[in-house]
């Protein structure tokens, strides 16, 4: 059956040159819609549409060049990896996507510039970049939105992590997925801020893949969601495109919630939050009530990203003095 993303990568293969070194970044994205559930794992096409905001300079950068030692190389925070490992080997197959059997040994260095001590997953950014890195490598002629249907392969959030600021991916309805990538709203919100609170650092016990697929499979609540999930994101980007951040955020944090209650009624039960999140939550909440604008979202961990407006900056690091706080539009260095 075809793949709309695997045969635009064969075809400008096809015509591609040899390898050369390219350097390509990518931020991390955090869904203020989220994606829970696929229609098809092939190629991982979502049951409902999503909506995220990039993390400007908090992300991957990822440079391909062809291996000296005629062997492949992943290098990760230059750390050399052994074959082994689970991140060199998903690194190794996405080039296969490329490389199809012919034999091109490559060297494929990654940094993540995401502080490690947010505990944010960095599979978005770093399947964007490496799709980039691999594309400009080659000298392929893929668009953005080409190149993320490429990397939804990678990871399905990968695919809205090839633009900065507010993107959209469209579930789409074509069966070989070229209808199914992201795109960038257009516009720039200056005085819109992330906090992550980060309330847990114990490793997560399930990935986000069996997550979502679990819910799905066992999850009696699993059938509300895609209809509601779809409406979710129509709404959230209304909002943005209205500028209501009070909108926005009602609707980003329910959305949030569900998505947890459709894991909670799995069976077994699949809980990412701990309590640590809900007291988090119930301090947000109190200072809400109290006229606080700032609304959460969680993904699959316990800790927390929280929403707001510039004028609340102060408020929010004095409630949670230990988050970071990320400006999705502020100018960046050169190559971001
Ligand atoms: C999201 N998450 O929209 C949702 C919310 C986690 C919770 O996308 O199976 O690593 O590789 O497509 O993209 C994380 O799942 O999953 C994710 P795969 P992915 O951000």
């Amino acid at each position: 059956m075809a793949d709309a993303a695997r045969e635009v990568v064969a075809a400008a293969m096809a015509q591609a040159g040899a390898a050369q070194p390219f350097t390509a970044y990518a931020p991390s994205n955090i869904a203020l819609a989220k994606y829970w559930g696929k229609r098809d794992a092939a190629r991982n096409l979502p049951l409902n549409s999503s909506l995220s905001i990039s993390l400007n300079e908090w992300g991957s950068r990822t440079t391909v060049a062809p291996s000296a030692s005629g062997a492949d190389e992943v290098i990760l925070n230059g750390d050399v990896l052994p074959g082994s490992s689970a991140f060199a080997q998903k690194v190794v197959k996405f080039a296969d996507l490329f490389r199809g059997d012919r034999a091109i040994p490559l060297r494929v260095e990654t940094h993540n510039t995401v502080p490690t001590a947010a505990g944010l997953a960095s599979s978005a950014s770093g399947f964007a970049a490496l799709t980039k890195a691999l594309c400009g490598s080659f000298g392929l002629p893929l668009t953005p939105a080409q190149m993320s249907m490429v990397a939804r392969l990678g990871s399905g959030s990968a695919a809205r992590s090839l633009w900065h600021g507010f993107v959209r991916w469209n579930r789409g309805d074509a069966v070989d997925g070229s209808d199914s990538h992201g795109v960038p709203l257009n516009g720039v919100w200056p005085e819109f801020r992330i906090a992550i609170v980060k309330v847990d650092t114990s490793p997560k016990a399930k990935s986000s893949r069996d997550g979502m697929d679990h819910t799905r499979e066992t999850s009696p609540l699993f059938q509300a969601w895609p209809a509601q999930a779809e409406a979710d994101c129509g709404a959230v980007e209304r909002a943005v495109l209205d500028r209501d951040f009070v909108t926005l955020g009602e609707w980003t944090e329910g959305n949030a919630l569900m998505m947890h209650a459709t894991m909670q009624a799995a069976r077994p039960s699949l809980c990412y939050l701990t309590s640590r999140t809900w007291t988090a939550l119930e301090r947000l909440w109190q200072m809400r009530a109290d006229g606080l604008q700032a609304f959460a979202t969680m993904d699959a961990g316990p800790n927390l990203k929280l929403i707001f407006l510039e004028p609340s900056t102060g408020d929010v690091l004095a409630a949670f003095p230990e988050a970071d706080v990320v400006e999705p539009f502020a100018a960046r260095a050169n190559g971001s």
